[in-house]
């Protein structure tokens, strides 16, 4: 691959987009790649992935304007596709994603953070979606995830004003759980990535399923969704020894760490 790195540590997998001269912007081969390389993620060895970008300068600072400035409808389209499928696929993936967002966060690069269920950032780190600057709405979800993430007020001045937004401020809306000096990013994600990869997994899983699709539908039948991926956790071994473990009381048992299975 030429736009991205896939490294492995114990259950945690880091993507990193490595485009730096373009301060990681994303034209159609990351996407690609990005693609891709979701699809290679060993399921039974990973628990939890970490997004970046290479460099110190930028996550990614958008959808690759070059390469759209001479689009047509047609393209336009298709290119808005393969964003929203990858996109979608990183924001349904069955583990949790972490954005580790290392600087420019703008356009489609605040809209991949998006697709994430975590975002931290470090200080050096800029939002924005400034689409409306260059003529176009935001494509790859924006209008969508940004009302959802900082509520509809914050997100239609953001995406109206096109106006960029530092690490502090996208702290205090909601836009991003924490914010580290740069140096600290990475282990922060790393630290944060393997707190969750030593829970259950199946639960884990099942957790992020029961929270993205309950949000999707009424509360009803949102306790429904929870209610059967809930039944789903039973029967595991993670179960029995999660909870065996505790009925056991026994304090050194209870402080290793449990073997817990992947499905
Ligand atoms: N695309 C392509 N190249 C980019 C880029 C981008 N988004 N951002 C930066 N670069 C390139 C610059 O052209 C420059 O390349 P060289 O000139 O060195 O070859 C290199 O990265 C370094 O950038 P600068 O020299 O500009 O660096 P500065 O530190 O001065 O400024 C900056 C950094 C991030 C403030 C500035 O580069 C900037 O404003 N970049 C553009 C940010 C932006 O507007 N991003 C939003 C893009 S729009 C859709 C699908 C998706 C989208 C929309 C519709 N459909 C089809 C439905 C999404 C749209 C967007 O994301």
């Amino acid at each position: 691959m030429e736009f991205i790195t896939f490294e492995q540590q114990d259950f945690v997998g880091i993507i990193t987009i490595n485009r730096p001269k373009a301060l990681n912007a994303l034209n159609s081969s990351v996407l690609e790649e990005l693609d891709q390389t979701l699809d290679q993620v060993d399921l039974s060895n990973t628990r939890c992935l970490i997004l970046t970008g290479a460099g110190d300068k930028s996550f990614v600072a958008g959808a690759d304007i070059g390469e759209m400035s001479t689009l047509t409808k047609a393209e336009g389209e298709a290119f808005g596709k393969k964003g929203n499928d990858v996109f979608r696929k990183l924001e349904t993936f069955p583990i949790p994603v972490i954005a580790a967002i290392n600087g420019f966060a703008l356009g489609g690069g605040c809209e991949i953070a998006m697709s994430c269920d975590i975002r931290i950032c470090s200080d050096n780190a800029v939002f924005g979606q400034p689409e409306v600057g260059l003529g176009i709405t935001p494509g790859f979800g924006g209008t969508q995830r940004l009302a959802r993430t900082v509520g509809v007020g914050m997100a239609k001045q953001m995406i109206y004003t096109g106006r960029n937004i530092k690490s502090d401020e996208a702290f205090r809306i909601g836009l991003v759980n924490a914010v580290y000096p740069q140096e600290e990013l990475m282990d922060a994600a790393k630290k944060l990535a393997s707190t969750i990869s030593m829970n259950a997994p199946i639960a884990v899983r099942n957790c992020k399923k029961a929270i993205n699709d309950g949000l999707q539908v009424d509360m009803d039948a949102a306790i429904v969704i929870e209610e059967k991926l809930f039944g789903d956790c039973f029967e595991t071994e993670d179960q029995k020894a999660g909870m065996g473990n505790f009925l056991e009381k026994d304090k050194e048992k209870k402080l290793k760490v449990v073997p817990f299975q992947n499905k």
